[in-house]
């Protein structure tokens, strides 16, 4: 049995502790970052197939896969290094799940990930009016908001958060970085709700942050 599928049967007992036990024995070995990436990422992408398309699993069920995760998520916050004294913090960046989006994890996971690599984090949380994102950018001096969004209905008022920028005649400054569920299936959808760009996984927002914040470097140079 793969630890995926050990996890699974797990997640279907609704054994929390059973399965936080197989996972701190897969992540002794492997580290809980690669745990992140490689089995959870994976294992909930397949639930969430398998709850829409064949209701194997129940809304219980799927609740108890995103404690465990939240669970994994924890455990990284607490062992995470804090930076070495001589490496220079990266700038300030502002994160948050878009109006009526309560799916809290991938978000979660993305914020960890920038952490650590050296990104100053203001994570607003769920459910976040567009123009908080900006009102929260401005007053830390972000120049990328990441937002996320797992939904194709919530995925569409992220629009609105493009309004606010250019309105407020941030645009190029202020970089829109989008992500999620529904981008990874629906190619094109980052520019059409106004992103500056995506990426399909935690591992991926780091170097994507990275080059929307030179690119608002080089945009501002030129104005
Ligand atoms: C767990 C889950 C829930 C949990 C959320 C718990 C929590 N605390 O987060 C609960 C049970 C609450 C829930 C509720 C609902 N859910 Co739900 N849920 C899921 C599920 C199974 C997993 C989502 C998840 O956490 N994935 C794991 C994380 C790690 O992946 P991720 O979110 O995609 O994030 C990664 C990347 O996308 C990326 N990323 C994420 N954000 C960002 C941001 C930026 C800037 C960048 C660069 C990258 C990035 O990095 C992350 C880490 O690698 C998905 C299935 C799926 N295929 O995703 C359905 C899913 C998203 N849910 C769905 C639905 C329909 C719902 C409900 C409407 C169900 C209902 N009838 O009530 C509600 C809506 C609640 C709301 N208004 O938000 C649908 C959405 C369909 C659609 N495309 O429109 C999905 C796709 C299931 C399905 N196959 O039908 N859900």
């Amino acid at each position: 049995m793969t630890i995926q599928q050990a996890l699974i049967e797990k997640i279907r007992l609704a054994d929390r502790p059973g399965a936080n036990a197989l996972l701190d024995a897969w992540a002794t070995e492997h580290g809980y970052e690669r745990l992140l990436a490689e089995i959870l990422d994976p294992t909930l992408i397949l639930i969430g197939e398998e709850w829409r398309s064949s209701e194997t699993f129940t809304l219980a069920q799927v609740y108890v896969a995103a404690k465990v995760t939240e669970d994994v998520l924890n455990k990284i916050v607490d062992l995470r290094k804090p930076s070495p004294a001589d490496q220079l913090p990266k700038g300030p960046v502002v994160i948050g799940n878009i109006e009526e989006d309560f799916h809290a994890l991938g978000r979660r996971m993305v914020g960890t990930f920038l952490r650590t690599d050296g990104w100053i984090v203001h994570d607003l949380g769920n459910d976040v009016p567009a123009a908080e994102f900006v009102d929260k950018a401005q007053a830390v001096g972000a120049r990328v908001i990441g937002v996320s969004a797992m939904m194709m209905t919530t995925a569409r008022h992220i629009t609105r958060v493009r309004e606010e920028i250019d309105r407020r005649g941030l645009t190029g400054r202020i970089q829109l970085a989008v992500g999620g569920a529904v981008f990874r299936i629906c190619p094109g959808l980052d520019a059409e709700v106004g992103g500056n760009g995506t990426a399909p996984d935690a591992l991926g927002a780091a170097d994507l942050f990275d080059r929307l914040w030179k690119q608002s470097v080089r945009k501002e140079a030129v104005a």
